[in-house]
């Protein structure tokens, strides 16, 4: 983490204008209280993402940066979970898709905890939280101290790990699990598909999408996708959002999500330690958890981790830019820190045109460079598998990738996705976590 703070700043005029470019993005897409990903596809605030344009607007204004979490912590459930979505209520229902009267969390998951004052999703997103808000806090500890920052998210973000760690732990072996493919924020990877092709679709008629006024039908899920997600989140809102009494057709313990929950724990540690607090828990937990990763994810023979289908109980044995974000997560055993990096430069996963790391296995059956999480080269996991590369003292590798991600983001206006092969640009353009990030490695 504490290279992240230690870059030199950006020297040439190019750097300057990109920095410029990328604040532009994120002054845009600021709402008042905190930052949609994009004004027209996704115009409320996201869970994970509202995590990555924390790290960025740490750069701009740590002030600002803690209103992003805290705002998104307003909308956290009694029982600890951070919702994916917390809505805006200023906009028409239409504005989105599934919308507040799909979810109806006030209602529906009154008993799990749903605020009364805001309207939220009832699913979860990736635990990034932690991790951005001690990087949040280590950029101006001065003015982090005098709001009383970490003493206010401290225990809201164990809450939300509480949360994981007992509700989520479906496998019953210490990993959280998530219940909807919107959960690990890669909705349509190949990864899912034979886990959803079990599910009923609800019927096309029941639902009425709002991301294809804004989005290329082929750079989006397909309505079959669609009729699933609907399907699955229904059951678990009919259920009351009760993780143990709803019967879930759908559940996986995904690599990216843990090892994100690793780091995390890690960065709530180092919290605890700076505000007084025992930190052991946090630590014998990222500990446990990594060693359960390690046990039940990694796959030897394919160099990869893999997710895992709760449901069959095995592997699923598609090879996804999700099995290869564990390189964060620092006590791995060395031999697979060798094997990570074999399979992230080997043909797989070396996408030459671009430099960057595409969602999917480039020799895969189900590849599609366009279609969003089957292949397109996303900028926030590059920025993770950067992380980790850096982690690792990978430092050559780190800074190639830092540099291939830079050079796409400025080339493409902050694009959602790239095609990997091309790196022509994909889905939403000035997307805010893509230049929040890009703040981030050229600060
Ligand atoms: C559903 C907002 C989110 C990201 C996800 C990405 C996409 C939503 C959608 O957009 O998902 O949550 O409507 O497709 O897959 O990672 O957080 O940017």
């Amino acid at each position: 983490m504490k290279s992240l703070l230690d870059r030199p700043a950006p020297t040439d005029a190019a750097a300057l204008t990109l920095r410029r470019g990328a604040a532009r993005v994120l002054i845009d897409n600021w709402t008042g209280t905190s930052t949609v990903p994009s004004r027209t596809l996704y115009p409320h605030q996201w869970s994970w993402d509202s995590a990555f344009i924390a790290i960025g607007l740490r750069h701009l204004s740590a002030r600002r940066a803690q209103q992003e979490l805290e705002s998104l912590l307003a909308g956290q459930w009694a029982d600890g979970r951070i919702p994916h979505i917390v809505f805006n209520p200023a906009l028409p229902y239409d504005a989105y898709f599934p919308s507040p009267d799909f979810w109806r969390s006030s209602a529906a998951g009154r008993a799990a905890g749903a605020p009364a004052a805001a309207e939220t999703s009832g699913i979860v997103q990736p635990p990034v939280h932690a991790l951005a808000a001690w990087l949040v806090h280590r950029a101006d500890p001065v003015e982090s101290r005098r709001r009383g920052f970490l003493h206010r998210v401290l225990p809201r973000l164990s809450a939300w790990h509480d949360y994981l760690l007992a509700r989520r732990d479906l496998g019953g072996a210490g990993l959280a699990a998530v219940v909807h493919p919107w959960e690990p924020g890669m909705d349509n990877s190949p990864c899912w598909d034979e886990a959803l092709r079990r599910i009923e679709p609800a019927p096309p008629d029941a639902f009425q999408r709002a991301d294809l006024d804004h989005g290329h039908p082929a750079d989006r899920p397909t309505d079959l996708d669609y009729g699933r997600y609907v399907r699955l989140a229904a059951d678990y809102r009919d259920a009351g959002y009760d993780d143990r009494a709803a019967r879930f057709a759908f559940a996986v313990e995904d690599p990216c999500f843990n090892a994100l929950l690793i780091v995390s724990e890690r960065a709530l540690a180092a919290m605890a330690r700076e505000t007084g607090a025992d930190a052991t828990v946090h630590t014998a937990r990222a500990e446990a958890l990594t060693r359960r990763l390690v046990a039940r994810l990694w796959d030897e023979p394919a160099g990869i981790f893999r997710a895992r289908d709760l449901i069959t109980d095995t592997l699923v044995e598609e090879s996804s830019v999700s099995g290869l974000v564990p390189l964060l997560v620092p006590d791995l055993p060395p031999h697979i820190v060798d094997r990570l990096l074999d399979t992230l430069t080997g043909p797989s996963f070396t996408a030459p045109a671009t430099g960057l790391v595409p969602s999917y296995d480039l020799r895969g059956h189900a590849f599609d460079a366009h279609r969003y999480w089957r292949g397109p080269a996303w900028f926030n996991t590059a920025w993770l598998i950067h992380q980790g590369l850096h982690t690792h003292a990978l430092d050559a590798e780190a800074t190639a990738l830092r540099s291939a991600f830079v050079t796409e983001a400025g080339a493409t206006g902050f694009a959602e996705y790239v095609d990997p092969a091309t790196g022509r640009p994909r889905g939403a353009r000035h997307f805010s976590w893509t230049a929040a990030l890009t703040l981030d490695l050229l600060c």
